[in-house]
């Protein structure tokens, strides 16, 4: 009798676990392109003006990232339009990865 209870208690642990970890999986990343619009290279912070993001449900808006690597700022500038990956950790967002493609795109048109 015992040995059922924990048995179950176990059972029900790990599809828990397991349901953290699909969902993780899943629906935890995104990328979108945008418009650097402020950077604060000591808090490892970007705010950007971004489109509606694939990945995750978020429509166009400004709004800030913390960046890790903190190195992703390096060479950055505002008004630089980028496209970039995010991971959700908790509350945040977090930009862990920054492409100037788009940049280079509208260069190559100017010139
Ligand atoms: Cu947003």
């Amino acid at each position: 009798m015992k040995y059922n209870i924990l048995k179950t208690i176990g059972k029900f642990a790990a599809s828990a676990a397991l349901a953290l970890l699909a969902g993780n999986a899943l629906a935890q990343s995104a990328s979108a392109d945008g418009e650097i619009r402020k950077i604060d290279a000591s808090g490892n912070r970007v705010v950007i003006k971004h489109g509606e993001w694939s990945g995750m449900s978020m429509g166009a808006m400004t709004m800030a990232f913390k960046v890790r690597p903190a190195s992703l700022l390096e060479g950055l500038k505002v008004s630089d339009k980028v496209h970039f990956a995010i991971e959700k950790e908790g509350a945040d967002f977090v930009v862990t990865a920054i492409d100037h493609t788009l940049q280079e795109a509208a260069l190559a048109v100017q010139h």
